[in-house]
């Protein structure tokens, strides 16, 4: 009887010796980490509270579940101090956030969130746009998804015409549309200045830019891309009026003095047809003449648009006059444009949307 009262006693006494160290070493902890460690001296496995519970060994049977009581009521006086510390430690960081100063306004902005930017064919479209637009014309704008009559038939493209198989296209299905009209994605962007000039009256010179499309996927080709396209149309508009727009353009483009070459070529809308070329502004010397470098495969001239007269049948499938007016037109791909502006090697880079090849530019 003696030995379980002294047990009994010496768990009281561990206990009550356990409760005035734990409840001081939780007042002295300062951050969470330290609480944790403190609260497993107490109640972890090798812990000082194992110790206490080996005493019940020599508890009388009888007395054991009041014991056993005694000691879970004091596991849970350790664990509600644990939390009410823990909180308080919570409480005492975030009150530390909160008073101190909120911002510096001294330090140095973010710099890693870079602006975005046009992609380079936008920059390069835009170019081009502005020397037009510095050379009188207005731009007009049409949609991605033409009629036939607009892309192919208005322009002298017969349906069996040899040129339709050079264009091989996207054809596609448009909900509402009229019975028998069809509608593909615009193979050119004449399909706008068809546009124009069924709506509009002469004297009109307008361009117009955007993005093409084609069954063309090969190293040198995309299905998509972009080209300019401008006319003008006037009484009297000659070739001559051409070549000096032409030739203002290539100047603008790469410099004063670039000299520009007509070569005679077919297109099914224009009579007659010619390729230009422009002096290389890779290899051109001081002098004016040229090195040959590997962009112009040593030739002195880059090839730089198409154009010509406009067909008289054009310009009646649009309602104007063939007797009364004539006009030139001219059109040119901006992603190759793009691509010696830039030193690009590859369209395919170029749509790829690649942020570390597009950041470059
Ligand atoms: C209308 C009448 C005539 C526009 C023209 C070209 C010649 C030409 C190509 C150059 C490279 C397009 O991107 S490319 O493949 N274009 O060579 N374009 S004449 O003639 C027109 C346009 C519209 C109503």
């Amino acid at each position: 009887m003696a030995e379980t009262e002294s047990a009994l006693q010496a768990i009281e006494n561990g206990l009550a010796a356990l409760g005035t160290r734990f409840r001081d070493a939780f007042a002295k902890a300062e951050n969470e980490q330290a609480l944790r460690v403190e609260q497993a001296k107490v109640l972890g496995k090798k812990g000082e509270l194992t110790a206490v519970l080996g005493l019940l060994k020599g508890v009388l049977p009888a007395d054991r579940p009041a014991a056993g009581a005694r000691i879970n009521v004091f596991k849970e006086q350790v664990e509600q101090a644990f939390s009410q510390r823990l909180k308080e430690i919570h409480r005492q960081a975030r009150d530390a956030e909160l008073s101190a100063l909120p911002f510096d306004l001294s330090l140095p902005g973010r710099t890693e969130l870079g602006r975005g930017h046009l992609h380079p064919v936008a920059q390069t479209r835009d170019a081009l746009l502005a020397i037009f637009r510095d050379l009188g014309f207005a731009v007009g704008a049409g949609p991605e998804v033409e009629l036939e009559a607009n892309n192919f038939t208005k322009l002298a493209f017969p349906p069996d015409h040899p040129a339709t198989d050079m264009q091989d296209s996207f054809w596609v299905d448009v909900a509402g549309a009229q019975p028998g009209a069809r509608t593909l994605l615009r193979t050119h962007t004449s399909a706008v200045q068809i546009r124009e000039m069924s709506s509009h009256r002469p004297p009109m010179a307008v361009v117009s830019a955007g993005s093409v499309f084609r069954r063309d996927d090969d190293l040198t080709h995309s299905p998509m891309f972009h080209q300019i396209e401008g006319f003008m149309v006037d009484e009297g508009v000659s070739f001559a009026h051409l070549k000096a727009v032409v030739g203002a353009f290539a100047e603008r483009l790469y410099g004063p003095g670039t000299p520009v070459r007509f070569r005679p070529s077919y297109f099914p809308f224009v009579e007659p047809g010619a390729e230009v070329d422009a002096g290389c502004a890779f290899c051109v010397r001081p002098d004016g003449s040229h090195a040959g470098c590997r962009v112009c495969k040593q030739s002195g001239w880059l090839e730089l648009l198409g154009c010509g007269m406009i067909h008289p049948d054009v310009l009646r499938h649009c309602g104007i006059d063939s007797e009364k007016y004539t006009g030139f037109a001219f059109g040119l791909g901006i992603d190759r444009v793009a691509m010696l502006r830039y030193g690009i090697p590859n369209i395919r880079l170029l749509f790829e949307n690649d942020p570390r090849f597009l950041s470059q530019f």
